[in-house]
């Protein structure tokens, strides 16, 4: 049985990457929508980290309570397109796919405190003071675009000066390919990361053409549209 729970919240964030490896691997999903947006799951007393995606495995009641954790377990168990081939294609895939992961935490989730209005000083390692307690929300703004030119432009001259793949860790599409792409489209379509759209004028991922290359074949493959569907235009972030 290819069959698992996972919790999480009605946004692209950090769950539809999920959605979209087990499409690829065969694995079906029973999503539960976490507090504070859903009742399904209580994230606060069911998830031992407090956080979600939280993930458990129908066939042996494996559950876990991270993202790469999830996903690199996913790939290995139930071998399929995604799973890496080699140890040295397992390593550069997690190394990419944790460039994606702290672009996610340095510069996404501080836009989501933004976006969303979150003021509460506690919420996560205190990134309201680092964006917002000197300045305001207009100079959060301004340093977390900063930031996301100075990061995405780090990841696109790597891939400018590496030999030219039409993958990040080669010719396959990996796990990293496609959390990379549900952030690049989650910032250039949802309604909430028009801030940053505005803040750059337009897409934010204009000078990435060798990111933006790579979404373009994430997006070829069907199990990606197909479990994506209108998310990205009707999700909030
Ligand atoms: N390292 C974790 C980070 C998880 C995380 O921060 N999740 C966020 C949503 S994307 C969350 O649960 N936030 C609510 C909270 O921290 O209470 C992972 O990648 O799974």
């Amino acid at each position: 049985m290819k069959e698992i729970d996972l919790a999480y919240f009605p946004i692209v964030g950090r769950g539809e990457q999920i959605n979209i490896v087990c499409a690829i691997q065969g694995i079906k999903v029973n999503n539960l929508i976490s507090t504070p947006m859903g009742n399904d799951f209580d994230k606060d007393k069911q998830a031992p980290f407090g956080t979600v995606p939280w993930m458990k495995d129908q066939s042996n009641g494996l559950e876990l309570n991270d993202s790469l954790s999830i996903i690199q377990y996913l790939v290995t168990k139930y071998v399929g397109p995604l799973t890496p081939k080699s140890s040295e294609d397992a390593a550069l895939i997690a190394m990419y796919w944790g460039w994606v992961q702290d672009y996610y935490s340095y510069v996404l989730s501080p836009f989501h405190d933004i976006i969303t209005d979150h003021n509460e000083v506690f919420w996560r390692n205190l990134r309201l003071t680092d964006t917002l307690a000197d300045g305001g929300k207009e100079k959060a703004v301004s340093n977390l675009t900063e930031l996301h030119n100075k990061r995405s432009a780090y990841l696109e001259k790597l891939l400018s000066n590496s030999n030219s793949t039409t993958f990040l860790a080669g010719e396959e599409c990996s796990y990293a390919d496609i959390f990379l792409y549900t952030c690049v489209r989650t910032v250039q379509h949802t309604p909430g990361f028009g801030i940053l759209r505005d803040a750059c004028g337009g897409d934010p991922f204009s000078n990435c053409a060798k990111i933006l290359k790579i979404c373009d074949e994430v997006e070829k493959i069907d199990k990606v549209t197909e479990t994506v569907g209108s998310k990205f235009k009707e999700c909030p972030i």
